[in-house]
């Protein structure tokens, strides 16, 4: 899929504010820190698009873009940040969880993982609760270029087998990199074909109008 246009429409804390539903939607979750910023960045060909940083935390709020006019990418902030009060922490679970198990036009949520890292008690976790409430999920693999080939391979392994005693197939996956664009052309095609073939939901009408 080419990228012809992608703005930033709109950052949010209430699932009652988020923009009007009516285009797929894709969301990117996963550790503070892991890349999701800067992947989404690489997709859309913006440098500044999504805010990154090197210390974790960056994101706080729910931030949609509009790409190609015709759906949406939405930037969530990351979990497992250490240095997050207890009450931020549940503050947190409950507007994501409200927001993922809500959005009735989200289409997939991509979790992402550190290619650098052995498999991690919190993500899997999460895509357990992903799996309890029937969100549709898939894996990005991050930050490849920060080592060689069969290290990534090595822990994508890993991950697959830890996943594995949860679920009974793994679900779709990709290895990337924001850095050199591996993996890039492989999600945009993902999400080209589902996009294809989405039905919009039938919205609440304007009793005004
Ligand atoms: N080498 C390399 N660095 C990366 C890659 N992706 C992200 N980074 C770096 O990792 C750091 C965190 O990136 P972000 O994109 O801000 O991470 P995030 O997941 O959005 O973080 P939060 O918003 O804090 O949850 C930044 O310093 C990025 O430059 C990658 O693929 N390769
Ligand atoms: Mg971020």
């Amino acid at each position: 899929m080419q990228i012809k246009s992608a703005r930033f429409l709109v950052s949010n804390t209430k699932v009652s504010a988020l923009p009007l539903g009516n285009v797929p939607e894709y969301a990117f979750i996963g550790r503070s820190n892991v890349g999701k910023s800067s992947l989404i960045n690489k997709l859309m060909n913006q440098a500044g698009l999504a805010k990154t940083s090197q210390r974790p935390g960056k994101t706080q709020l729910i931030n949609h873009f509009i790409v190609n006019e015709n759906w949406y990418i939405v930037d969530l902030p990351g979990y497992g940040y250490a240095r997050v009060s207890k009450t931020s922490r549940e503050k947190w679970e409950k507007f994501i969880r409200n927001y993922l198990t809500k959005r009735e036009n989200l289409q997939c949520v991509f979790v992402l993982i550190d290619s650098r890292l052995e498999p991690q008690a919190i993500d899997l976790e999460f895509c357990a609760w992903l799996g309890e409430c029937a969100i549709p999920f898939c894996i990005i693999f991050t930050k490849a270029d920060k080592q060689s080939g069969p290290k990534t391979d090595q822990n994508v392994n890993k991950f697959k087998k830890a996943l594995l005693e949860q679920f009974e197939e793994f679900p779709p996956y990709f290895i990337t990199s924001a850095e050199s664009g591996l993996g890039k052309e492989k999600v945009l095609q993902f999400i080209g074909e589902i996009n294809e073939q989405f039905v919009a939901p039938i919205l609440p009408t304007d009793p005004n109008s």
